[in-house]
């Protein structure tokens, strides 16, 4: 067993992290061999119920987990980190426009950066999930000097499970059996779940769903609206498939993602298939296993498919413009 993986999570007596920190600890991450630490952050009213969630997490006794720490400071939880889940972030309020939420959310990403920066361990990996999380991540790194920009990334990964699920069950096969969906773009009802490269029980799925107006109607609406219908059924928003995904998207920074079934990242771009240059968006990636990923290169994108991309890569730059006093 190697040394203690030092794990950072903001918003951690939310509801996420509270679905969350269960996965880390049992080794959803590292996997079974790695020991992890726990460090939490959460804004200064809420620390008592962190303790509460601290005191759970003994009650669990997790054999891989070491240590716990909770705080109220930055500096102190992103200390020597190894991985930072940037979940904690404001929930939208009543009235309250895109704009406002970017600016709001916006300021907690440019401490959090500038805390990584100052504190975190020299290969840090930061992955944000608190909305809108792709431009959330855009401020983190701005902010983080001198921490490369590729250690940032942003989670699609929920929209692209979701989009393996309403695959399968469309083609009647386990949503294991459908690989390679890409969501390009941003993580908002704009992004666009794309199937064209996917395949279902090593089948193209288009063949094996065998139904075009499903795929260009129905089925991007369910994976865009998603979020929404879960609000509808449970009244809250999604927290245990958004947990799992978290730990599904650091469990492939942190293990090899290959051609055969690649990982949404959202990642910083280098233009790659026309997405404007500098915005976090989603791409199909490779991961290297040691927190390196590779955009995956020289797919074919239909008019279809650019048409829908773009609408969802305007809004990331439209985001970016809104929070170009942010950017550091
Ligand atoms: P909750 O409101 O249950 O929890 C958020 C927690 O963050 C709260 O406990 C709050 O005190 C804490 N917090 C707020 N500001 C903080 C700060 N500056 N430092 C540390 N902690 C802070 O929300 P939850 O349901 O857990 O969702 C968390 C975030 O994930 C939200 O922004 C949500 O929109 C986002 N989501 C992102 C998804 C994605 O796919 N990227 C999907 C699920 C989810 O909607």
């Amino acid at each position: 067993m190697s040394t203690v993986k030092r794990v950072a999570v903001t918003g951690a007596a939310g509801q996420i992290g509270y679905s969350l920190l269960p996965l880390i600890a049992s080794g959803g991450i590292f996997g079974p061999n790695q020991k992890v630490a726990l460090q939490l952050l959460e804004v200064t009213p809420v620390l008592p119920a962190l303790n509460g969630v601290r005191m759970e997490l003994e009650d669990c006794a997790f054999p891989l987990l070491t240590e716990i720490t909770c705080s109220d400071d930055p500096k102190a939880a992103f200390k020597n980190a190894d991985l930072c889940l940037l979940v904690g972030s404001k929930p939208r309020g009543p009235g309250m426009e895109r704009k406002d939420l970017l600016q709001d959310n916006g300021k907690i990403f440019i401490g959090q950066g500038r805390a990584i920066a100052e504190v975190a361990g020299p290969d840090v990996r930061v992955v944000v999930v608190g909305n809108p999380c792709n431009t959330n991540c855009l401020i983190a790194m701005h902010n983080a000097k001198g921490v490369p920009a590729d250690r940032f990334t942003a989670m699609t990964r929920l929209d692209q499970n979701r989009a393996k699920a309403q695959l399968a069950g469309k083609a009647k096969k386990h949503w294991s059996t459908v690989k390679n969906v890409i969501i390009w773009g941003n993580h908002s009802n704009t992004q666009y779940p794309d199937w064209h490269h996917a395949t279902i029980d090593g089948m193209p799925a288009q063949k094996a769903v065998n139904d075009d107006a499903w795929l260009t109607g129905a089925y991007l609406k369910t994976v865009q609206e998603r979020g929404k219908a879960i609000i509808e059924a449970r009244g809250k928003s999604s927290a245990l498939s958004a947990a799992q995904a978290a730990c599904d998207h650091a469990r492939s920074l942190f293990t090899v993602t290959t051609k055969d079934d690649w990982a949404s990242l959202c990642v910083i771009s280098d233009g790659s298939y026309g997405t404007p240059e500098g915005v976090i968006s989603g791409f199909p990636c490779t991961t290297d296993g040691k927190g390196n990923w590779k955009i995956v290169q020289g797919l074919a994108m239909n008019d279809f498919s650019k048409q829908k991309a773009a609408v969802s890569w305007k809004e990331l730059v439209d985001e970016r413009e809104m929070v170009k006093d942010l950017l550091g």
